[in-house]
């Protein structure tokens, strides 16, 4: 292995959601996980754990107010204590019932405020813990032709943007998430990349675009998205998922598995870009996971997405950089892709095994896992908490 391989893979860091550790659902029915995470404080061991098993996730995403305490700087210290930092901090504004025609689009200027106000209370726990990232995303949108002034619905968002923007610390950011659908069924108020980036553009410099992978149409070149994004300095972040047919919120990887290494791929070639900005802005990006369901235990789950994030890098740390340019220069259709399937195809495990003893790691974090009776300590602990159900709870991991 070259040291540049070495250390590129030393570097990579994955941040956990805190909602992927407590129960959460379908709109159908959330099953109780035994062990679930029931507090903030559990959800912060859950993700030292899969820290210390992977050496690769020493943060974690709040998402407030699910995650709300009285005391921020004792939180972040809580979670040093276990091996993690606080990272994103993650607005909510669409669980209230007011909210029910939107939030900062919303045509009740009251709602509004109350959103804007939400958001600027998380940009002051951002102070607290010290987060860099302020991720927003946004349920609003209308049902039906007609129901609202799309124009007027525009200008409300940008106008909140801007002013959550303007109160950010110095060397904070706002990672602004779209979504082609749902919950609004007709026009979501945040369709799109393009959206994103249009109101970003106009913002200011801290407004960046966050990819979530499972908020796109059928078909769409997510890792075109993200080159573009990268080329104009806009690419913020990710939140990283699989999905099938809509916002799944499944293991990161298991379904689009070339998805995720050409995504890689991007990032690698970005960040060997002569292009200051375009080098800069990949080195810059969040990688978050967004993955939340409810049939599967909660921390081998949240494992298996961080590790299928690795071994996706190094497959694109791989790439033969100077032979897929030759190629790409000599018109060799078949060459330049050759090039990329001969990276993708690389079993990479055994590398990454010898990668993780040289850290002092297990090798197989999930037999590490699993034979550590973790999943069976924190179920003896913490028993099997109601909790969830329904749609507009699909995330909530409070207990009831
Ligand atoms: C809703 C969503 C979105 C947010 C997360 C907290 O679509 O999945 O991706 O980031 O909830
Ligand atoms: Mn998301
Ligand atoms: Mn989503």
């Amino acid at each position: 292995m070259t040291p540049d391989l070495w250390s590129a893979l030393q570097a990579q860091r994955i941040e956990t959601p805190s909602w992927g550790y407590g129960n959460s659902g379908t709109r159908f029915k959330t099953f109780a996980a035994p062990g679930a995470a029931r507090t903030v404080y559990e959800k912060i061991d859950d993700a030292a754990e899969v820290q210390r098993l992977t050496g690769i996730a020493p943060s974690v995403a709040l998402h407030i107010p699910w995650d709300e305490v009285e005391d921020y700087p004792a939180l972040g210290a809580y979670a040093r204590k276990q091996g993690v930092e606080i990272g994103a901090i993650n607005p909510n504004v669409f669980q209230d019932d007011g909210y029910r025609l939107g939030s900062v689009c919303s045509p009740d200027e009251a709602m509004r405020e109350q959103a804007i106000v939400h958001l600027l209370d998380c940009v002051a726990i951002m102070k607290q813990t010290g987060s860099r990232d302020l991720s927003l995303w946004f349920a609003d949108g209308t049902n039906y032709a007609g129901q609202d002034d799309l124009r007027a619905r525009k200008h409300r968002m940008r106008a909140a943007l801007k002013r959550v923007h303007d109160a950010l610390p110095e060397n904070g950011r706002m990672l602004v998430e779209y979504k082609l659908f749902e919950p609004a069924f007709y026009a979501t108020d945040l369709f799109d990349w393009g959206a994103a980036y249009a109101h970003c553009l106009k913002i200011g410099d801290k407004a960046q675009v966050l990819v979530d992978l499972g908020h796109h149409a059928q078909g769409v070149n997510i890792e075109q998205i993200v080159a573009f994004l990268l080329d104009e300095g806009r690419l913020g972040g990710f939140h990283f998922n699989a999905r099938r047919y809509a916002d799944d919120d499944l293991i990161v990887g298991t379904s689009n598995p070339f998805e995720l290494f050409c995504i890689y791929a991007e990032l690698v070639g970005a960040a060997k870009s002569t292009d200051d900005l375009t080098r800069q802005t990949a080195e810059s990006v969040a990688y978050m996971i967004d993955q939340s369901h409810n049939i599967e235990p909660k921390v081998e789950a949240m494992l298996q997405s961080v590790l299928n994030c690795q071994e996706a890098y190094a497959k694109a740390l791989l790439i033969d950089q100077d032979s897929l340019k030759e190629a790409q220069a000599a018109g060799d259709v078949l060459g330049a892709h050759r090039v990329l399937q001969d990276a993708y195809k690389t079993d990479v495990r055994p590398l990454l095994m010898e990668w993780r003893e040289s850290r002092g790691l297990n090798p197989d974090p999930i037999a590490a896992h699993r034979a550590s009776g973790y999943q069976q300590k924190v179920a003896q602990e913490r028993g099997t908490a109601q909790g969830g159900g329904g749609y507009p709870e699909k995330k909530t991991a409070q207990p009831v």
